[in-house]
């Protein structure tokens, strides 16, 4: 338990903790309506919150007054963004007003392209400041952006294009990745290539990060920088819906497919600008960092709206967290002086590793609090960024949160809720977790379940693009009453949660989720494998690696796991390659035919014995097979 007191003073003591606490519970409705006075709206809501039509439903607003033009009066010159390249010497700082100016400027851009309110826009583009403005340019005009990943691949990027209907996209030339070039534009048009019948993509906005020339198709691609010094610096709001899509961001669950997150304006608004200043104890002047890619939901909610919303400060960064040397995450914590720092265990474990007398050379005193997301965080890692990088002195935030609940859920508040190492520690005011056996039932007390959450919350997601059905199926319907997250829990003696980890089929590399079942769409696409299992296994590094067993047909050809390889990369990406691929004769599998992923990753852990009772596999053999196959040396 961390028992060293904070020196910082924090916006909320335990005692006005507690109240928002009761508050929440006691009178949601309430709670709620207050909340929604974070927001300039142009129709105010009558009602929180109702079953059928959702949050704030009878409101209207826009998503960029409200980030950018209502602090105009009391801001206009303060930074609102500054932005560190790569190249160390090389800063820009938008102030709220310039900001203003270039998102109308790129709003006013899209509307002479032809973009209408409803209409999907795609964001494809490395940490440049191009891609906040894209966002609130979209959301200037009412459009929904739909911010790619830079590490997908073409296909991935073509199934996303097409399944969102996207009129247009915002890429670049290339993106910097220390020396190298990343080709940003080539994977877009090998995507626009794939399906050409099948997107609906019209025009392709290209930022140039550098001056590296690329092929630019006539009448479909054009240079970004001309068209934004002839447009108008600004640009007429739209007044959308409270419950109009505001984004729709692609994550990987038990499906093959992708599903489109569809989160809404009114309700997705509050939640993170609510959840921004209560768990970052946001204060005037602070200097918020968070090191998530735009392309994640953690880079939507805290590396553009909620800071943004409560009227703060967003650095972003081009570069990796090592380049030039291993102190560079550092080094720009101290230049900039970064007072909250938001990443992940993986980046902490790997940063780890170099030493602590990298990071003692840099002066890290400017920090208050630090936060963690995207997957459990070890004890040693919680400790080593809590004493090395925070001195002992800032409040640590645990997050536990998901792409579906569009803002933290459970996390420690600063100086309100005492933190437990590596514990998520309690829900927020309005957040009500349970946790369930497997039939459904509330466990009360210290235990342990699959964490499903009571209730709704502003943050929620609406549905899935095109398919609604997927979204009751996936959260509302498997535990009904509760929402389920996926996820499994423990609960202690003092009601702290502690995440166990998915208790479905989706493995988290590195913070990334990554559907077994979407490996093994990629892999039935090579004609030589007749079957795969894909399972995470724990990595030293990335939190969990991936460990694919392929079937082949008789006639396999002898580079088949090169092609395996290869199959997964190129429709997923890169970042979803497996550490080991295990070729075999069969897979366990139940009688009526279902892969026990149990086994699999057991064996794909090296164990030998304890596998429980086999006699409801098909073949309880297969399993000592599987076990000489992978324990032979390679
Ligand atoms: C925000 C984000 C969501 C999944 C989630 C869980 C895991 C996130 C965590 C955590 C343990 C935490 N996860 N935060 N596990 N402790 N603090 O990461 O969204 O990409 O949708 O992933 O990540 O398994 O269900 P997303």
């Amino acid at each position: 338990m961390s028992s060293s007191p904070h020196p910082h003073t924090f916006r909320l003591s335990p005692v006005a903790y507690e109240a928002l606490t009761d508050h929440a519970a006691a009178e949601p409705e309430l709670y709620w309506e207050g909340e929604s006075r974070r927001l300039n709206w142009n129709a105010e809501p009558s009602q929180a919150y109702c079953e059928k039509q959702g949050w704030f439903a009878d409101g209207a607003l826009n998503a960029s007054v409200n980030c950018l033009d209502r602090h105009l009066a009391t801001r206009a010159d303060q930074a609102a963004l500054i932005w560190q390249a790569e190249d160390a010497d090389r800063v820009l700082t938008f102030t709220y007003q310039t900001l203003h100016e270039q998102v109308c400027r790129l709003a006013n851009v899209l509307r002479s392209q032809g973009v209408q309110a409803g209409d999907r826009v795609a964001i494809h583009l490395p940490s440049v400041p191009e891609g906040l403005i894209a966002m609130l340019a979209c959301t200037r005009i009412g459009a929904i952006h739909v911010v790619l990943f830079g590490g997908f691949s073409a296909e991935a990027i073509a199934d996303r294009l097409v399944d969102s209907g996207a009129v247009l996209v915002i890429t670049a030339n290339v993106g910097r990745r220390g020396a190298k070039r990343i080709a940003f534009k080539t994977a877009l048009d090998a995507a626009l290539d794939l399906h050409p019948e099948a997107h609906t993509v019209r025009h392709v906005l290209v930022v140039s990060v550098t001056d590296d020339d690329v092929s630019m198709q006539a009448d479909r691609d054009i240079w970004l920088s001309p068209l934004l010094k002839d447009a108008a610096p600004d640009c007429a709001p739209q007044d959308m819906p409270s419950s109009a899509p505001l984004f729709l961001l692609y994550t990987s669950g038990s499906t093959g497919k992708p599903k489109g997150i569809v989160h809404g304006t009114g309700g997705y608004l509050v939640w993170a600008s609510y959840t921004h200043e209560l768990v970052f104890d946001h204060q005037e002047g602070d200097i918020f960092w968070c090191t998530a890619d735009i392309g994640w939901i953690t880079g939507h909610t805290y590396g553009v709206y909620g800071p943004l919303l409560n009227g703060g400060t967003v650095l972003l960064f081009e570069g990796m967290p090592s380049h030039p040397g291993p102190g560079r995450w550092w080094n720009v914590i101290q230049d900039h002086k970064v007072t909250t720092f938001y990443t992940s265990p993986t980046a902490i474990r790997a940063l780890m590793r170099e030493g602590n007398d990298v990071v003692q050379r840099y002066d890290l005193s400017s920090l208050r609090v630090l936060g963690t997301v995207g997957e459990p965080i070890s004890h040693e890692a919680w400790s080593w960024f809590n004493d090395h990088v925070g001195g002992g002195r800032c409040a640590f935030v645990d997050t536990w949160w998901q792409t579906e609940s569009g803002g933290i859920m459970i996390s420690p508040v600063p100086g309100a809720v005492r933190e437990k190492p590596a514990s998520a520690t309690l829900p927020l005011p309005g957040v009500h977790p349970v946790l369930l056996d497997e039939r459904g039932t509330p466990k009360g007390g210290a235990t342990e379940g699959v964490l499903c959450l009571k209730g709704s919350w502003p943050g929620r997601a609406l549905t899935i693009w095109n398919d609604a059905a997927l979204f009751e199926r996936t959260y509302l319907q498997p535990y009904p009453g509760y929402y389920f997250t996926g996820d499994g829990a423990r609960r202690d003696e003092d009601g702290y949660y502690w995440i166990t980890g998915r208790v479905d089929d989706v493995i988290n590399v590195s913070g990334h989720r990554i559907g077994s079942a979407e490996i093994e769409d990629a892999l039935a696409t090579e004609l030589a494998i007749a079957e795969s299992a894909a399972i995470g296994i724990p990595h030293d590094l990335k939190g969990q690696g991936i460990v694919v067993y392929v079937v082949p047909r008789d006639d396999a050809p002898d580079d088949l796991h090169l092609r395996a390889a290869k199959a997964i990369t190129s429709k997923v990406g890169r970042y979803a390659a497996p550490e080991h691929i295990h070729v075999v004769p069969d897979l366990p599998k139940t009688r009526s035919g279902k892969s026990v992923r149990r086994l699999l990753r057991k064996i794909a852990c090296g164990e030998t014995e304890g596998f429980g009772d086999l006699s409801t596999l098909a073949d309880p053999e297969i399993v000592a097979t599987l076990i000489s196959i992978i324990q032979a040396p390679k």
